[in-house]
């Protein structure tokens, strides 16, 4: 929606003096990020898994799917998120990988 409400400016009876207001109705969408997982050699399959299920509700099943992507292909995008969501997702991915000494990469980029 773009619209745009205006109050005129005026002068009423009693000598008040009334002032322009422009209300923006108009709402933005924000920039989208996309939530990368890539592959390497070393992270187990089994714990990629669990990372997908913990950090992005995924079922089992769609987690396997991807984690599968990610090992064929390098890269996958397992969401899209705002910014400050997509940040904290792979700040959790990176902290729980490195608890766990896995090499596992996970990074951001505007979609
Ligand atoms: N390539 C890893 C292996 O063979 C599995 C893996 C999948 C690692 C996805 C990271 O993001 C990844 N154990």
């Amino acid at each position: 929606m773009t619209s745009q409400h205006w109050t005129m400016a005026g002068q009423d009876d009693d000598n008040d003096v009334s002032v322009v207001v422009a209300t923006r109705l108009k709402t933005k969408r924000p920039p989208l990020y996309k939530v990368l997982l890539l592959n390497d050699d070393y992270t187990p399959m089994e714990f990629v898994v669990a990372v997908l299920e913990r950090f992005f509700g995924l079922t089992s099943a769609q987690s396997f799917e991807i984690m599968l992507t990610v090992h064929k292909k390098g890269v996958a995008v397992v969401g899209v998120f705002t910014a400050e969501i997509a940040e904290t997702k792979v700040a959790q991915v990176m902290d729980f990988a490195r608890q766990h000494q896995h090499p596992l990469q996970c990074t951001m980029e505007r979609e």
